[in-house]
C-alpha cells in the first residue's frame, strides 16, 4: 500500500488557533452580549477537553457556572451566542494575527507537487476554516483540499471517529493509505479511531497529553533551517516531508 492522502486537523495542527483566536474571539462574543464571563488561558485549557464551540459554552455553564440560568430555547441561544463567537473569530483572522504553524505551507506545497490528495478534518466550524486558508495561503487554497469536512456536519464531533471516517468515505479511500496530523488528545482518538496513522504535532495547551496512538509525535512538522524536536526520541530532530511519511505508512503494514 502507498500513501495516497494527507488529512489534516485545523485548530491547534495547522495553526496555533485556540490561545489568540477561539478564545478572544469567545470573550468578545460574551461582552457584546452582556455577559460577565471571561474564559481566561488556564480555564480555556480545561474547556478545551470539549469539541466544538456550541458544546463548550455548555459544558463551561454546567461545570463553571451552575448558578446561570439559561433560557428555555438554550439551544437557539447558545447557537446565536456562538455565531457571534464565530464573526468575532474570523474578524481576528481577517486581521493576519495568526500564521500557519512551521512547516505547513512547505509540506502543503510539497504534497501537491508529489501527487498526494489533500482533506481536512475538524471540528470547527466551517467559516473558520475558510478564514484561516485564505489568509494564511490565499484563496486558491480552498481547492487544494478535495474534501473540507468541518464542523456540525457529523453529528458526533470528536473523539468520536465520524469526522475523519466522513473524509475517508468522501475521499473513496481505505485509512490505510493516508496519515492524519493532529494535535491533541481528542483529535488522535478521533483519528485513530477510524483507523489512520497519525502525525502528531503539540502545542502549549496539548504537550502533556496521551499520544500513545501516534505514529510520531514532533514538536513541529519542522523546517530545513529549524528542523522540529522528536519527542519520542530526544536525539533525533525531524522535517516531516513526504518521504518520510511515505516511510511511516511503509513501516507499520
Ligand atoms: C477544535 C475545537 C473547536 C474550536 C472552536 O478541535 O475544539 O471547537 O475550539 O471551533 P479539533 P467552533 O482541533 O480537535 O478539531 O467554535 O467553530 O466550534
Ligand atoms: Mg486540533
Amino acid at each position: 500500500m502507498s500513501l495516497q492522502a494527507l488529512i489534516f486537523d485545523v485548530d491547534g495542527t495547522l495553526a496555533d488557533t485556540e490561545r489568540d483566536g477561539h478564545r478572544p474571539a469567545f470573550n468578545a462574543a460574551f461582552a457584546e452580549a452582556g455577559l460577565d464571563w471571561e474564559w481566561d488561558i488556564a480555564l480555556y485549557g480545561e474547556l478545551l477537553s470539549v469539541t466544538g464551540g456550541k458544546e463548550r459554552i455548555r459544558f463551561y455553564l454546567e461545570r463553571y457556572n451552575p448558578d446561570f440560568t439559561l433560557p428555555d430555547n438554550s439551544d437557539a441561544w447558545i447557537a446565536a451566542l456562538h455565531q457571534a463567537k464565530t464573526r468575532h473569530y474570523v474578524r481576528l483572522l481577517n486581521e493576519g494575527l495568526i500564521p500557519l504553524r512551521p512547516g505547513v505551507k512547505r509540506l502543503l506545497d510539497e504534497a501537491r507537487q508529489a501527487g498526494l490528495r489533500l482533506a481536512i478534518a475538524t471540528t470547527t466550524t466551517p467559516e473558520n476554516v475558510t478564514a484561516l486558508l485564505e489568509a494564511t495561503l490565499g484563496r486558491e487554497s480552498l481547492a487544494w483540499f478535495e474534501v473540507i469536512a468541518a464542523g456540525d456536519i457529523v453529528p458526533k464531533k470528536k473523539p468520536d471517529p465520524a469526522i475523519f471516517t466522513y473524509a475517508l468515505e468522501a475521499m473513496q479511500l481505505p485509512a490505510d493509505v493516508c496519515v492524519a496530523f493532529e494535535d491533541s488528545r481528542n483529535g488522535l482518538r478521533s483519528s485513530s479511531g477510524a483507523g489512520l496513522r497519525t502525525v502528531v504535532t503539540v502545542n502549549d495547551y496539548t504537550r502533556h497529553d496521551d499520544f500513545s496512538e501516534a505514529a510520531i509525535i514532533l514538536e513541529s512538522l519542522g523546517e530545513p533551517s529549524a528542523p522540529a524536536a522528536n519527542l519520542g526520541n530526544p536525539q533525533s530532530k525531524v522535517i516531516m516531508d513526504v518521504t518520510m511519511l511515505r516511510e511511516l505508512v511503509k513501516v507499520i503494514d
